[in-house]
This record gives C-alpha cells, structure tokens and sequence, in this order.
C-alpha cells in the first residue's frame, strides 16, 4: 500500500506520526508532501518551518509544547542578535535550530534543489517516511494587508507573527505558484498511490499553497487514487492555531462543513471524495463528499493511527 499526505507543520507533523505508525504495522509506504508557502529567508538564512516542523516532529526532536523548533532550545544567537538591533526581532531563531538552517542554506547555495538539502537533512533525523516539498521553486504566501491606510503585501511570517495575523487582510498571494513545478518524485508518488490523504493542516495557509502548484492539485485532481481529507476545525474553532483568522479573510466559515466545502469534492472540481470530521460534528452534510465523523483529537500515535485506518477505510482502502 502507497499511502500519499498532503501536510502543514504541526498538526501535518502529528498527523505524520499517525500514518507512520499505522504503516509500521501494514508495511504501508508513506510520502509526505509538504508546504512550503511558509519558507523565509532572514538574516541570510534560510528557513522552512513546515519541513522542519514534520522532520524534527518524525525525528523525535520537535518541542512539544512551542510547536515548531527543537526541544531543549537555547536563545543566544537571538539574544546577540537583538543586542545588536538586527532586524527582524520579531522572528526568534534557536541556536540548535539554526545548524539546520546553515547547513540548508549552504546546500542550497552550493546549488542543490531544497528536495535534495531535505533528503539530505533527512539523513539525520530518519523520520522514516519520504519527505518531499510541494516544490523546489519559490511558493511563498504573501498576504495583502491594509496598514496605515496603504495596501502593501507581507510576508506569510510576518503576518502571522509580527502581527498576530490581526490586521485587515483582503487576501493571500502564493507568490511564484502559477510556474513553480513539484519536484521529482512528487507526481509519480500521487499517481503510484493507492490513497492521497489531506492531513489536519490549515486549510488556507499550509493546504491551498501545496494545491497551488498546478500539476500537484491536477494529479490529486484527477488521480486514481481517492482522496480523503481530515477536517483541522472541531466544532467551529481550529483544535490549536489561528485558522479561524485565514479562514476569516477568505469568507469562509470556520467548521468542519466550510472547509470541507472550500476543498469541494473531485466531481465539482475539487479535491477530495471522503471528509472526515470529528464525532461531535455528526451529521455535518458537504455537496458531493461522503462525509464521516470519528474521533479527531490527536493526542496520541495510537489515537491518530485510528484515524488513518478510519480514513483509509472510508473510502474502501483497507
Ligand atoms: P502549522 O503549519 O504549524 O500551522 O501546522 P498545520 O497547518 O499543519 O496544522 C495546523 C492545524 O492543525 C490547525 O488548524 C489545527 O486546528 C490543526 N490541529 C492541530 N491539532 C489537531 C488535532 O489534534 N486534531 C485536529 N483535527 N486538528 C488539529
Ligand atoms: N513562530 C512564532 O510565533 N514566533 C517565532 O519567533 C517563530 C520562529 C520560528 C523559527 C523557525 C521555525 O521553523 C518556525 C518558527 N515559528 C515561529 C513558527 C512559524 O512561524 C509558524 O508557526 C509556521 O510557519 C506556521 O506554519
Ligand atoms: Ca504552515
């Protein structure tokens, strides 16, 4: 079985653990194709978050509670850096996590495409599934934001940190989207896979930016493979994050049946067959999508593992 997931960070990288775990008991082969919108580069270096976050989560060296960077973390370099007025001090970069950094943005310097720099960090951490970024090219998601009466676009970071995702937002740019191509491996993966599953990640923010890509939303499109979606909204709140707030800026509802409905089903042009949600939203009804309610709270790899067979067996992969 070839089992393919679309993933954001943190709860990609959870989800990830769950569909790693129910491989290890199947023999399952599992490729994770993660968003790169988020990547920045500051202080000359380069920075993937989402990448990290799955590799550092499957590598056993994520922070459980910051949820994104390394456990055990130190704070020198950012010290150093704000003793000097470096900007940006709104990022704060952690002294393991930067070794990270160096050897990506070396790597990518010397000319490697970033799916080799994530192979080869990858080397280290062994998450145990192939990791590949929804491109080698630049995907980056800008927002369009209203400051001091001027509209100007932002960096994603920016947006999200330096302003806490609250400022009047029009709408989100995937800056390089229109040409940028999946790299090698991608599109054989979702054309080889026997299900594509979109893990529990921020629909707008870390999904859409992945389904930007032109040939990877056609492969999961108009693949053979089902695709089954995890609902990330239980209820009408994300379980953690700020979800609501992109959601907000796309005028769409945040729950289980919005984005379900954002995502839309193949036959209508959209990407998905099967929309799981969570147990306390049953009865939830998207247009054209076999909808099913299961437990969704990822509090543990066995609890998630369930979710994936749930998944897999909603759409009649056993
Ligand atoms: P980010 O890139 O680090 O922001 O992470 P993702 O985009 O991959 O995931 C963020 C989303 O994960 C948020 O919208 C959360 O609601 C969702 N999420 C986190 N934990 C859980 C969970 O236990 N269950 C579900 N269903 N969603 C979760
Ligand atoms: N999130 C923050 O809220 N503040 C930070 O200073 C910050 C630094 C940072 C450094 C490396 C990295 O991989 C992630 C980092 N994040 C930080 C998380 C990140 O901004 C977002 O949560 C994700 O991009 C959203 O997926
Ligand atoms: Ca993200």
């Amino acid at each position: 079985m070839r089992i393919v997931v679309l993933a954001g960070g943190i709860g990609g990288a959870r989800f990830l653990l769950g569909v790693r775990a129910y491989a290890r008991e199947t023999g399952a082969e599992v490729t994770a194709v993660v968003n790169v919108g988020d990547d920045v580069t500051l202080h000359g270096l380069r920075i993937c978050p989402d990448l990290d976050s799955v590799m550092y989560t499957l590598g056993g060296g994520a922070d459980p509670e910051r949820g994104w960077g390394r456990v055990g973390e130190s704070w020198t370099v950012k010290e150093e850096l704000a003793a000097y007025g470096a900007e940006p001090t709104w990022f704060g970069l952690g002294d393991k996590d930067i070794a990270t950094h160096l050897v990506r943005t070396r790597m990518l310097d010397a000319g490697y495409p970033l799916s080799a720099v994530t192979e080869a960090l990858c080397d280290r951490w062994q998450p145990g599934i192939r990791m590949l970024p929804a491109s080698d090219d630049r995907v980056e998601t800008h927002a369009v934001v209203e400051i001091d009466g001027a509209t100007k676009a932002i960096h994603f970071q920016e947006w999200w940190i330096r302003h806490r995702a609250d400022v009047p937002t029009q709408r989100f740019v995937f800056v390089g989207a229109e040409t940028a191509k999946p790299p090698a491996g991608v599109l054989d993966a979702i054309a080889q896979a026997d299900v594509v599953l979109l893990a529990p990640s921020n629909p707008i923010v870390s999904i859409a930016p992945i389904l930007a890509v032109p040939a990877v939303r056609d492969a999961v499109a108009t693949g053979r493979a089902p695709v089954v979606g995890v609902s990330p909204i239980i209820g009408t709140a994300p379980v953690r994050g700020m979800a609501d707030k992109c959601l907000a800026v796309m005028g769409v509802e945040c729950s289980p049946a919005g984005v379900g409905g954002l995502l839309g089903a193949r036959a209508d042009g959209g990407v998905l067959d099967a929309w799981l949600v969570d147990e306390t939203d049953a009865g939830v009804e998207v247009p054209g999508l076999t909808v099913r309610a299961v437990p969704l709270w990822m509090t543990d790899e066995a609890t998630t593992a369930a979710m994936v067979r749930n998944a897999l067996s909603t759409v009649g992969v056993a």
